[in-house]
């Protein structure tokens, strides 16, 4: 079977590598032409797959890379993993999907399978694709064969990857569902097939809305204990020692990432069109994006305490990546946080073994060396607490800890530190 996945990021190249491994011919579409001389070298710049796996399968001739979407002519089964992002009115772009698909459309031909994965909302394939790919005069069901599967790709975890995550698939027919799972069984040892691509999108949705609501819950408990002068992180510590019924969430400086603050939004966009207002993910969206200015707040007051003004102190952020132990900083919360207060003008520094530089209301900022410790400072901002961080020096040598993770709890604060939680 010769397999094309079109998008080799996160989740394309993985998948490419995972059909590679098991035998299939497989040839990964990027338009970006330094991912495909990259790959063609077997040089991995995805987190999740190292030379070492790349490179036999390129050597064997199982795995190769181009910019040319005419390698689909030769093409049994097509998936298409692109970004699925918002533009700057906070609406779905599909831009990429509607690129891919014309190219998928263009070398469309009998007996060809082709899936989507990318993140969208319920009824791109059947509203969006489906049209475009019988503008051929194909059949779907019959002359080509069409499904969602929604990747389920964690970048970084140790535990989770491609073969051990199950998969949903849904096909247009009975027979697009049983050619998917035929192909993905290549490829992932549990697969779970559901009736259309429209509940296999919303499975998807459900999954990160789900997460999106609960971080917003948890978010907005932090600002209810505040008020009754309660700590939400005891709270939600001895929370989840009830063994059914309970998940437990931790509040933070707010929602990055490339799929959490995003997912749900598709979701709410395409209830409009149909007249239907999705509460709970506006409710949440507006807690977890007004985070960032509550912690700005709440650190107006700890300097306020030591009769200074946020204007004019110097402050270090430690950790300005969406989460900790990567550098991804989409999205990232912390870029939020840094900007308001460089606005109200302070002396911004920051910290992060995972992002050498960052760009924020148009200045760079590069990343500060605090192995000689943090005195200098008048407040250190835990924003995301890289395991490379030495916390405990960090409270012994800084005057006011400003912690938004709790990242600190059970190291002793010595008498010079003052530590403020979330
Ligand atoms: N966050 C909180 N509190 C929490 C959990 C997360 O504030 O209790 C914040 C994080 O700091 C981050 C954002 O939310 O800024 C998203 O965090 P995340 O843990 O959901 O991480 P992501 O965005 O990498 O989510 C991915 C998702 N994977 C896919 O979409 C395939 C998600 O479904 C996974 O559950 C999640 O990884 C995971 O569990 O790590």
């Amino acid at each position: 079977m010769r397999v094309c996945v079109i998008g080799m990021g996160y989740v394309g190249l993985p998948l490419a590598v995972e059909f590679a491994k098991s035998g299939l011919r497989v040839t990964g579409i990027d338009v970006c032409e330094e991912k495909v001389q990259q790959i063609n070298a077997g040089s991995s710049y995805i987190l999740d797959v190292s030379d070492a796996d790349l490179q036999p399968l390129i050597e064997k001739g199982l795995l190769d890379a181009t910019a040319d979407f005419s390698v689909l002519r030769e093409a049994d089964a097509v998936c298409i993993c692109v970004p699925t992002p918002l533009t700057k009115t906070k609406d779905p772009d599909i831009s990429y999907i509607v690129s891919a698909v014309s190219q998928v459309q263009r070398h469309l031909h009998r007996g060809m399978l082709v899936i989507l994965e990318s993140t969208t909302y319920p009824g791109t394939t059947d509203e969006l694709l489906l049209p475009e790919l019988e503008k051929s005069g194909l059949t779907v069901g019959q002359d080509f064969f069409l499904a969602f599967s929604p990747e389920r790709v964690d970048p970084g975890n140790p535990t989770f990857n491609t073969r051990n995550t199950p998969k949903v698939v849904g096909g247009m027919t009975p027979e697009c569902t049983r050619r998917a799972m035929d192909l993905y069984q290549h490829a992932v040892d549990t697969l779970v097939p559901v009736s259309s691509p429209r509940v296999a999108e919303m499975v998807k949705l459900l999954e990160n809305t789900f997460r999106a609501v609960n971080i917003g819950l948890v978010n907005e408990m932090a600002i209810m204990c505040e008020h009754l002068n309660v700590d939400v992180w005891e709270v939600v510590e001895a929370a989840k020692t009830k063994p059914f019924g309970f998940m437990p969430f931790y509040p933070g400086p707010g929602l990055g990432g490339h799929c959490i603050p995003i997912d749900p939004l598709y979701l709410l966009w395409k209830l409009r069109a149909v007249d239907y207002t999705a509460r709970f993910i506006e409710v949440a969206t507006a807690i977890n994006s007004g985070m960032p200015r509550h912690v700005v707040a709440k650190l107006s007051e700890a300097l306020n305490a030591d009769h200074k003004s946020v204007n004019g102190s110097k402050i270090l952020f430690l950790g300005v990546a969406y989460k900790k132990n990567i550098g991804d900083v989409r999205a990232s919360p912390a870029l939020e946080v840094i900007d308001l207060v460089m606005k109200k003008g302070g002396d911004i520094y920051y910290a992060d073994p995972f992002v050498p530089s960052i760009e924020i209301g148009g200045r760079v900022f590069h990343s500060t060396d605090v192995t000689c410790g943090v005195a200098a400072f008048d407040c250190v901002v835990i924003l995301t607490p890289h395991d490379d961080f030495d916390l405990p020096r960090i409270l012994r040598t800084a005057r006011l800890v400003y912690d938004t993770r709790n990242a600190t709890a059970g190291i002793e604060v010595p008498p010079t530190c003052r530590r403020v939680l979330l």
